[in-house]
C-alpha cells in the first residue's frame, strides 16, 4: 500500500506539513494513507490489556475477570477467571504482563487495587494459570482513576501505574500509592535503586496513568489522563514530579516536569501505548484514534483511524513486531459495533 505512487505523494505532503509546523495537516494526510487493519480477534467483552507468553496472546477482560488465550485463528479460550476481582466503574481486571513463567495482573479488589502473579503452566492449547500469589496491595481504588497498567522495563523491574482514585491530594503525597508510577522487583519488593529509598514510588504528581513504554535507548514514556483540559504524554524520570493536581498539562511551573506533548481531553483520553520502529503509538478512548508520535520529534503527532473503530484501550507490539490495537466499545461507555470488541493489526508499519 505504501509503495503506491499516490501514497508516496501523500507521504511527501505529510513531510511538508511537518516542516511547516502543521501537525494537524500531517495527521490528515497520514490518516488518509493508513491502510485498513487486519482483524485478529472479535467478540471480546470489555477487554483491557494484551500480553504475550511466547507467541501466545493473552487478553484480560475487565468485568468478567477472565484471562483469555487466543489461538492462531484469534479464537479466545478462558485460561483463568481471576478470583477476588471486585470493581465498580473503571475498576476490575485491568493490566496484565508476562515475565518469565508468570502472568502478572493488576485488579480492583474492593477497597484496594492489587497485583497478583500466576505461574503459567503448559503452552499453546494446554496453557493454564496456577494459583494466584499476591505480591502487592494497598493501592487506592475507586469508581474512577484506578490506573492499572503493568509493564516490565528493560531493567527487568515491574512498573505499575496508579490513579489518584478520586482524591487529588494523593498524587503529591509521597506516602500514598495513589497518583504514582510504582517500580518493584518481580517478587513485589522495593528495588535498592529506587529514587526514594525504601519507597515503591518511581514518579509522582500523576492523575491517572494507563500507558507505559520504553524506547530502545531506555527512555521511558507514559500517557496520562487530564481532568477537563489537557491529556499528557510524559517522559518519565526517576523521582520526577509531574504536577497533578497543581498543574494540568504544560504549566511551566518550577519543580514540576511538563509533558512533552498535550492534547484536549475530547481528542485523546490516552490509555495503552507501545513503541515500534521509532514511533510511539497511543490508544485513545474518548478521542477514538491511534496517535503516532516520532521519537525524533516527540512534540508532533499523526492521528490514525480517527473515529473509525471507536474507543481504543491498548496498543502492543507482538513478538514478530506487528502493532496490535484493542478496541473498547463494550464496557458501557462506547457504542459497540458488529464484532466488538476487537483486536486489530495495523499494517504497513
Ligand atoms: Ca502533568
Amino acid at each position: 500500500m505504501l509503495k503506491h505512487p499516490g501514497s508516496l505523494a501523500l507521504c511527501a505532503l505529510s513531510m511538508m506539513a511537518v516542516l511547516a509546523g502543521g501537525a494537524v495537516i500531517e495527521a490528515r494526510a497520514a490518516d488518509a494513507m493508513q491502510a485498513t487493519p487486519q482483524v485478529i480477534a472479535t467478540g471480546l467483552d470489555a477487554p483491557w490489556s494484551i500480553a504475550f507468553f511466547g507467541n501466545t496472546p493473552l487478553v484480560s477482560e475487565r468485568n468478567s475477570a477472565r484471562v483469555l488465550a487466543l489461538d492462531g485463528n484469534g479464537k479466545g479460550r478462558q485460561v483463568a477467571k481471576i478470583a477476588g476481582v471486585n470493581g465498580r466503574g473503571e475498576g476490575g481486571l485491568l493490566g496484565i504482563a508476562v515475565h518469565g513463567a508468570y502472568l502478572y495482573a493488576y485488579f480492583t479488589a474492593g477497597a484496594e487495587n492489587r497485583i497478583e502473579r500466576y505461574r503459567i503452566e503448559g503452552k499453546d492449547a494446554d496453557l493454564k494459570l496456577g494459583a494466584g500469589e499476591k505480591i502487592f496491595g494497598g493501592i487506592p481504588s475507586a469508581s474512577y482513576h484506578n490506573g492499572g497498567r503493568l509493564a516490565f522495563g528493560p531493567d527487568g523491574m515491574l512498573y505499575a501505574t496508579t490513579g489518584d482514585a478520586g482524591e487529588k491530594s494523593r498524587a503529591q503525597d509521597l506516602k500514598s500509592l495513589g497518583g504514582k508510577i510504582l517500580r518493584m522487583t518481580p517478587e513485589g519488593r522495593v528495588p535498592r535503586d529506587n529514587p526514594f529509598p525504601g519507597s515503591y514510588v518511581y514518579s509522582y504528581g500523576h492523575r491517572n496513568v494507563q500507558g507505559l513504554a520504553w524506547a530502545g535507548d531506555g527512555t521511558m514514556y507514559a500517557s496520562e489522563f487530564g481532568e477537563n483540559t489537557w491529556d499528557e504524554l510524559n517522559l518519565i524520570r526517576p523521582g520526577g514530579n509531574y504536577g497533578w493536581p497543581e498543574v494540568e498539562g504544560k504549566g511551566g511551573h518550577p519543580g514540576f516536569i511538563d509533558p512533552i506533548q498535550q492534547w484536549p481531553t475530547a481528542e485523546a483520553s490516552p490509555s495503552g501505548m507501545a513503541i515500534l520502529g521509532g514511533h510511539i503509538y497511543i490508544a485513545s478512548l474518548r478521542g477514538q484514534r491511534l496517535r503516532k508520535i516520532p521519537l525524533s520529534a516527540p512534540g508532533t503527532a499523526a492521528e490514525l483511524y480517527v473515529r473509525q473503530y471507536g474507543r481504543l484501550r491498548d496498543a502492543v507490539v507482538t513478538p514478530d513486531d506487528k502493532l496490535w490495537i484493542l478496541t473498547n466499545n463494550t464496557d458501557g461507555r462506547g457504542q459497540a459495533r458488529a464484532g466488538d470488541d476487537r483486536i486489530l493489526s495495523v499494517p504497513g508499519l
